[in-house]
């Protein structure tokens, strides 16, 4: 909140004050949630000048002396319901070392901070307990309760203890909305992939169920498979397969158990838009540049934090007291998440999902596919944007000459949190430029030496400016091996702290590996723990964990790492250990834990990355029908009947967490974009809301969608990104076809090489026309060709038949060559080939 300012300004109206007892009020329900401290501060806030710590069971703070008004240190705890005319009861227990007068409030979160309770509690060494009572004036939904404690000259101490406030009504017992108990995907499902449902029910026995198509037609029966009670919802349940129902149509329902689904298609189509709406985020998320109106209607917004009042950032960004003394302009870059805070890990694992995604198909991704300002410059729209963030990335990199030159600062973000909702042109906080890290220069590397590759065909120069900062980052990561993030650095900002950047170091190496063949990363690679170790946690990989990044890139992306064959092959036990976690989940989710985690979506997807990324690799049917299951999840088959993607399905979460996106808040603002994947179920839900309605839930129940539940419903460039991956893989309906294609560098010199193509029909039709495509590495071009028609587009090749040798018949080959021009970096054989649309082999 613009916590600490203003209170003077407030109309006080206060209203009925008065001593204990209060009887009526105190039998009342209690609103505070922890006021005992016994599960440590959450939700519990406090200003930047304190840091909270549980201790014995209290929350105890150092304040610091030198301020000049209450209003300077704050702590306290927000979204408090209040019923008009209620009466309350607000006791707490509280102790100051030296004695002191604190102000205790109960009051409006936002100017002008409205009072309705107005104390000014003398505490003492000894400790006291205080009790009040008032009556709430208005009805508020977001009320807060807050210690003022600033003013004094020299530092003190302070504790508190059983912090309660009872009166109001009961809390609603919260019930989501489920509808019907036959659970699909409201998406749809491809004709050609698995078509699985789930039922709720108190039957153990099979029961029938029917499809029936839109105009009410049986158009297929079968028999339920019970599957007991499934953990993650603590719910009975069986499943129902209708697989072999392949006819595409609108407005198909499952009926089973007295129940109907909702409707849903079947479609080739359904996954077509995915990645697009995924990757248009970004755009809405970018930071110091206008968003304009007429690429994005009604998401039109001035520039944030681009050195215009009442902004104090981004272009000349200081560090926190004591931790630098230059400014960096580290404008743009886009916003992690519903805040306006940027960090470099987070950041990181982004943009490397993103340009995996373009690395893996470049032909799927063109220019004027997102609707950005850069559409029609002739790069990929996916490049210009993920460019965005990794000029941001390379901004925060320390200097030539400062101390840990080379390093990269590990965030920047407001000095103290902010409400909701708050443009991000609006935010009036200071920034500031917190600490190096390892982590973070890490990230650097790792994404700039992609980058160097991916961008070469377009824009030399970027590409190599990229190389030059990961080498340098790289350098600077070795030097200061160990300088971890402050876990308790997260007032204003997220801290994402992380206390084992052994995997950071082996993903920047494979990244530098596959971009320059060069032997250091190459022996990095291979001496690094990670390198044999089962880096396939059933939670998933994410910011925290990014082994994983460096694992599958050395799997797909060609390079001539020793022992490559083994890397692809732990891809695929990774896999089959997804696979199997999926198979033996009634709802069909590749993550079977006890508890599900923070972004608990994303996490999913990234598990059903793993799977299709062996689908890649081998070929094999049963992966990709796998991917596409997992899907079936996060589009409702789940315990909510929820889809989690914005505007995918009939009911859809769209009150995601979000500073401008708040129209939960402001109807004048909008809902977040199309294409927004919620963070989902938390069990640990650490915010307030999620707390108040959500206690004791069971893991796919731990999550609402409300705009001020962050734990779990917030949307984040990290979420978005993984479902612009998987959307993508989704949507490449090329199935594999009857050809094997050999790729020979017969000879290179420093500015060229000479390649031989070879295709082999193995199939037993004859091959009558064909036009063959590739992707180069990095920045290769082909000169000139024979026996072919070659075209290049950016990193894509094009080969088409010449007139000689349009036909290939069963069992034989034709063959053509080209002349390349060389860029510099390796120049590995391509791997991926697609004949006629079809990827060749398998
Ligand atoms: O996604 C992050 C999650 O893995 C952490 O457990 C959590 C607590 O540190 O923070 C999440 O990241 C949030 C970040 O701290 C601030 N911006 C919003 C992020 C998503 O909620």
């Amino acid at each position: 909140m613009t916590r600490s300012r203003a209170a003077l300004l407030a109309l006080l109206t206060m209203v009925a004050l008065s001593p204990a007892p209060a009887h009526a009020a105190d039998e009342g329900p209690e609103q505070i949630v922890n006021g005992t401290f016994d599960t440590g501060t959450a939700p519990w806030w406090g200003t930047a000048n304190v840091t909270l710590t549980s201790t014995g069971g209290r929350l105890c703070a150092d304040v610091p002396g030198g301020t000049a008004n209450p209003w300077d240190v704050i702590i306290g705890q927000n979204d408090l319901p209040l019923v008009a005319g209620e009466t309350y009861a607000y006791r707490f227990s509280a102790q100051a070392n030296p004695a002191k007068v604190a102000k205790a409030l109960v009051q409006l979160p936002v100017d002008p901070w409205t009072q309705y309770l107005s104390a000014s509690p003398q505490l003492s060494v000894s400790g006291d307990t205080y009790a009040y009572t008032f009556t709430a004036p208005v009805s508020l939904p977001n009320a807060q309760v807050v210690f003022q404690l600033g003013g004094s000259a020299e530092p003190w101490s302070f504790c508190m203890d059983d912090v309660s406030l009872k009166g109001g009504a009961e809390p609603d017992v919260y019930e989501p909305d489920t509808g019907p108990r036959v659970r699909v995907n409201m998406v749809g499902y491809l004709p050609s992939g698995p078509k699985e449902a789930t039922v709720v029910t108190t039957e153990t026995g099979p029961l029938e169920w029917e499809l029936k198509d839109a105009g009410k037609e049986t158009v297929a029966t079968g028999r339920s498979l019970p599957r007991g009670v499934d953990a993650s919802s603590g719910q009975n349940v069986q499943t129902i397969d209708f697989g072999s129902y392949v006819k595409p149509g609108e407005g198909y329902t499952l009926t089973a158990d007295g129940e109907t689904s909702r409707p849903f298609d079947i479609s080739a189509g359904v996954y077509d838009d995915l990645s697009s709406d995924a990757l248009k985020l970004y755009y809405t998320q970018r930071s110091g540049i206008e968003i304009l109106d007429s690429l994005r209607p009604g998401y039109g917004r001035p520039a944030g934090h681009a050195g215009v009042a009442p902004n104090q950032g981004d272009v000349a960004v200081p560090c926190q007291p004591g931790v630098c003394d230059y400014t960096l302009n580290v404008k743009g870059g886009w916003y992690d998440a519903g805040d306006h805070g940027k960090y470099v890990v987070n950041a990181g694992v982004s943009v490397y999902q993103l340009l995996s995604a373009y690395e893996r198909d470049k032909a799927a991704f063109t220019d004027r596919q997102l609707n950005i300002p850069e559409s029609g410059n002739g790069v990929p729209d996916v490049l210009d944007e993920v460019r965005w963030e990794q000029e941001f990335l390379l901004s925060m990199q320390v200097p030539d000459g400062e101390r840990f030159e080379g390093m990269a600062h590990h965030k920047i973000h407001d000095r103290a949190w902010t409400g909701l909702p708050l443009l991000p042109h609006l935010d009036p906080q200071p920034r500031e430029l917190h600490p190096t890290s390892t982590a973070a220069t890490l990230n650097l590397a790792a994404t700039a030496a992609q980058a160097a590759r991916l961008f070469a065909p377009y824009d030399a120069a970027f590409a190599a400016r990229n190389l030059k900062a990961a080498r340098k980052a790289w350098a600077a990561a070795k030097a200061n091996p160990a300088r971890l993030a402050d876990p308790n650095d997260g007032i204003g900002g997220g801290a994402y702290p992380d206390t084992d950047v052994s995997d950071e170091f082996y993903w920047a190496a494979a990244e530098l590996f596959i971009t320059t063949g060069e032997k250091e990363f190459r022996d990095f690679v291979l001496a690094s723990p990670h390198h044999e170790a089962d880096v396939w946690l059933e939670r998933g990989f994410d910011w925290g964990h990014t082994a994983q990044l460096g694992r599958l890139d050395l799997a797909t992306v060609p390079n001539a790492l020793p022992g490559r064959d083994k890397v692809r092959a732990s891809v695929v036990a990774g896999a089959d250990k997804y696979l199997a976690v999926q198979q033996a989940h009634p709802y069909g989710i590749p993550y079977d834990v006890p508890d599900y985690d923070w972004g608990s979506n994303h996490l999913i997807v990234n598990n059903l990355i793993v799977i299709a990324t062996a689908y890649d690799l081998t070929g094999e049917e049963k992966y990709r029908q796998a991917a596409r299951q997992g899907m079936d999840y996060l589009f409702g088959r789940n315990a909510l009947n929820l889809s989690y993607v914005t505007g995918y399905g009939e009911v859809a979460a769209k009150n995601q967490h979000s500073r401008w996106y708040a129209n939960q808040l402001d109807p004048a603002l909008p809902n977040p974009p199309r294409g927004t994947l919620a963070g989902g179920p938390n069990s640990s839900i650490q915010d307030p809301v999620a707390q108040r309605l959500l206690r004791g839930c069971k893991p796919q129940f731990c999550y609402v969608d409300d705009i001020e539940s962050w734990s779990t419903n917030e949307l984040t460039i990290n979420w978005n990104a993984p479902l612009a991956w998987i959307g993508s893989f989704l949507t490449d309906r090329s199935g594999r076809s009857d050809c094997r294609v050999r790729y020979t560098v017969h000879g290179s010199w420093p500015s060229g090489f000479n390649t031989q193509v070879v295709i082999e029909n193995t199939g037993d039709t004859t091959i009558d026309g064909w036009s063959l495509r590739w992707s180069f590495l990095g920045g290769q071009r082909v000169d000139r060709a024979w026996n072919a028609a070659v075209t290049q587009s950016g990193a894509v090749v094009t080969a088409r038949h010449a007139a000689g040798n349009s036909r290939i018949k069963p069992g034989r080959s034709v063959t053509f060559g080209f002349l390349g021009i060389n860029a510099p970096g390796p120049n590995p054989a391509p791997e991926v080939f697609h004949m006629n649309g079809d990827r060749c082999g398998g």
